[in-house]
């Protein structure tokens, strides 16, 4: 793990860009959640400033006149840290360091991945923000991030003379890379040997914006211990838990890691083990915090992440959760015709839970099949594993073959299929 050095207490200013078609309104709310991850990283927002900006400078991202003014009232003000809302280019970050001297400026996915790394638990989740982080250093790096040599713990040949620290660093920074990508290698080969004990089940992930309840509600179905926190990325793993919705139906629950408006591409990109479990769903629920003036919003982020991550063609139920915040009935009323398909609830109070399990068992239902499978004797694994997860309906025994009648939810029948192919 590279030393935790970031964000401590810092003094900081958040800033938002006004670019034409959006409304101030919109920037606030942005800015409102800007200034949520910026206090979960650690930070003191002590002003936030918006600038309408009608042509993006390629210098320096707003007006050069404005940044040298944030610059000298951040200077007054002794803050020690300036963010950005919007993504800036590894040169805009770099030319505001050489403006600012020691403020630090940060972009919006720099304050994401120092989350991430300050969150990061086990072993799965610190090695995949590292990646992340690191490609997302590299091309940034500038005098601040000198000596990485000694904080990274003398990883990688030294240097040879005449390099300049930088060039160190890189190089540092690139054996380290690999070395990462080597290890999620070898955690993504234990994961899919797991998943394949997991193949017979039907498999349902919640999915949803951070801080939306998801841990929450899987706690109230499921009875597992998991981190809840009204923070921002509180969980940054993959939990499974077995549940039994009914007598006849069985599935297995995983609550993960939440998404965000411009979550970084390449954090998307390195959690693909962590992800691996919402990917192969059978099913994903999608959960909503209700009360949060932004739910279209996070509605699309979603719908953005998941196509991103290729899981878009997967089944949802969307679930609004936190209905307890609102206490007038004709705001929840208007809020569910707009989300006529989605079954409402309060996570925290057990309000509505059953509603949850008897739409999954719809869902189970309403897309089964059946088909009859014909093996010879010599088939006795595959045999085994086609019954399992299903429902078998007729089991003959011919003189030379086995012949089987079963019944299981499409995605399961389709999966049984290319076992058999
Ligand atoms: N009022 C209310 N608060 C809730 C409800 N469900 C969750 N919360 C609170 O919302 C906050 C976030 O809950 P989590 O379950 O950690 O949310 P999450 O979606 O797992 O968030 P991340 O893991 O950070 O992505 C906590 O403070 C919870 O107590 C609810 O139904 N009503
Ligand atoms: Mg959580």
């Amino acid at each position: 793990m590279i030393e935790k050095k970031e964000i401590v207490n810092e003094k900081t200013i958040i800033i938002g860009v006004i670019q034409s078609g959006q409304t101030d309104e919109i920037i606030n709310e942005h800015l409102d959640e800007l200034e949520l991850l910026a206090e979960t990283a650690g930070a003191e927002v002590v002003g936030r400033i918006t600038q309408k900006v009608s042509k993006i400078n390629s210098a320096t991202f707003i007006g050069k006149g404005k940044a040298n003014q944030i610059i000298s009232q951040a200077k007054e003000l002794d803050v020690k840290l300036i963010i950005f809302d919007d993504e800036l280019s590894p040169g805009q970050i770099k030319n505001y360091h050489n403006l600012s001297d020691k403020i630090k400026v940060l972009d919006r996915s720099g304050l994401i991945l120092d989350i991430f790394r300050k969150h990061a638990r086990t072993k799965e989740a610190t090695t995949q923000v590292d990646l992340a982080y690191l490609e997302y250093l590299l091309p940034r790096l500038t005098r601040q991030w000198t000596h990485l040599e000694r904080q990274m713990g003398g990883i990688g040949t030294r240097a040879g003379m005449g390099e300049t620290q930088i060039e160190v660093d890189r190089r540092l920074i690139r054996t380290r890379i690999t070395r990462l990508k080597r290890d999620l290698k070898k955690i993504e080969k234990e994961r899919d040997t797991q998943s394949i004990r997991r193949q017979s089940e039907f498999r349902v992930s919640l999915v949803g914006y951070t801080n939306a309840g998801k841990s929450t509600l899987f706690k109230a179905i499921t009875g597992a211990e998991v981190y809840i926190k009204d923070q921002l990325f509180a969980t940054l793993d993959t939990t499974i838990r077995k549940l039994d919705l009914d007598s006849s139906h069985e599935i297995l629950l995983s609550d993960t890691v939440g998404f965000i408006r411009k979550l970084p591409h390449n954090l998307v990109a390195s959690f693909k083990s962590t992800l691996k479990e919402v990917l192969e769903a059978d099913l994903i629920l999608v959960v909503l915090d209700i009360s949060s003036p932004q739910i279209k919003d996070h509605v699309n982020t979603i719908a953005d992440v998941l196509k991103e991550m290729g899981a878009n063609e997967i089944p949802i139920i969307q679930v609004l959760n936190k209905v307890d915040l609102i206490s007038d009935g004709k705001m929840i009323e208007k809020l569910q015709r707009s989300f006529p398909e989605a079954v409402t609830i309060s996570a925290q109070n057990h309000l509505k839970l059953s509603d949850i399990k008897q739409r999954i068992i719809q869902m189970m239902e309403s897309n089964y099949k059946t088909v009859d499978l014909q093996f010879s004797y010599n088939d006795g694994r595959i045999i085994s594993q086609v019954q399992k997860g299903v429902e078998v309906l007729e089991r003959e025994y011919e003189e030379d073959s086995v012949r089987l009648k079963i019944r299981g939810s499409q995605s399961r029948i389709s999966k049984i299929m290319t076992l058999i192919n």
